[in-house]
């Protein structure tokens, strides 16, 4: 980009030089040379601030978990999804996900979710998924989580948001107030694979725009990974716009013109955290697939 703007301004400069030989001016024209200088300015300006992709507008704090009460998860902020739900969470997982502190419990400042190989009533591997549903929901903001990954084939961890009018088979089926997947709308502020462990993504799904496809977009580390160090993975959230950021980096801004159906995401969501083993979307862990593996959360912040 900022080649780009230097070009302009260049081209600029010899349109300049050209004027005045073609004009043969003897009295360099003040006004030509302001407004060209003007114009350069506005360039260059322009190109550098698009050049920050600058990440972090919304700045004030009004939420954090940090994960320093030893035990299991905050009560007050997170529900547990326990079981297969139906269909393996509609992905054909593979693992029980359970509250038992083997899969998830927190410690050293951390939340760990734990997958395991175990046969558990009736499936091979267990691991956790929380939710905060009806117990904290927000619409827009900054969102932002700092985690550490696992590794190998089959391992599926994320953090996402679902619309909280989503119908849920504890409801009324024919509540008003609720409406079916996708038209609730998800947020998948990072999915990652472990058999990839440089690169993660982002996503949005809707009606006319879910499953294969959904609105996504890769993020690929240039040096280290994503499986054995901490990073930050957040979207800024507003009326109309979904910025999806990796540490500094901004990869990936989602639109009502880029979504070929209806935009519901200027509603309340809640958050997600799990493991997924196996599924539609990573397959099956492997023999390579070491287990037992843990997404390490160190906290989540919202800011508005
Ligand atoms: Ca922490």
């Amino acid at each position: 980009m900022v080649q780009l703007c230097m070009l302009i301004i260049s081209i600029s400069i010899i349109n300049l030089n050209r004027s005045f030989n073609y004009i043969k001016m003897k009295i360099i024209n003040k006004s030509l040379i302001k407004s060209v200088f003007i114009l350069s300015t506005i360039l260059f300006l322009g190109c550098s601030e698009d050049e920050k992709q600058k990440v972090i507008t919304k700045t004030r704090l009004v939420m954090q978990e940090e994960f320093d009460v030893n035990g299991a998860p905050n009560p007050e902020l997170w529900n547990f999804d326990i079981g297969t739900g139906n269909n393996g969470w509609g992905n054909n997982e593979q693992q029980f996900y359970t509250d038992r502190p083997e899969n998830i419990i927190v410690e050293d400042g951390m939340l760990k979710i734990t997958a395991r190989r175990e046969l558990y009533l009736g499936s091979s591997f267990t691991s956790a998924r929380i939710t905060s549903k009806g117990k904290y929901e927000k619409k827009y903001g900054r969102i932002e989580a700092r985690i550490k990954m696992p590794l190998g084939r089959g391992l599926w961890p994320a953090f996402w948001m679902l619309g909280s009018n989503i119908q849920t088979t504890e409801e009324i089926p024919d509540d008003p107030s609720t409406v079916p997947w996708p038209q609730c709308g998800e947020i998948d502020i990072v999915e990652y694979l472990g058999n990839n462990p440089i690169n993660v993504f982002g996503t949005v799904h809707g009606p006319g725009y879910f499953g294969g496809e959904s609105i996504s977009k890769n993020y690929t580390l240039k040096t280290g990974r994503f499986d054995n160090e901490f990073h930050v993975y957040g979207i800024e959230w507003g009326e109309n716009y979904i910025n999806f950021y990796v540490d500094d980096a901004l990869y990936h801004r989602v639109t009502p013109s880029d979504v070929p159906g209806e935009w519901v995401f200027n509603q309340p969501y809640f958050m997600i955290l799990n493991m997924a083993v196996g599924g539609n979307l990573p397959g099956p862990p492997n023999d390579q697939t070491a287990f037992p593996q843990t997404m390490w959360v160190d906290y989540i912040r919202v800011y508005e």
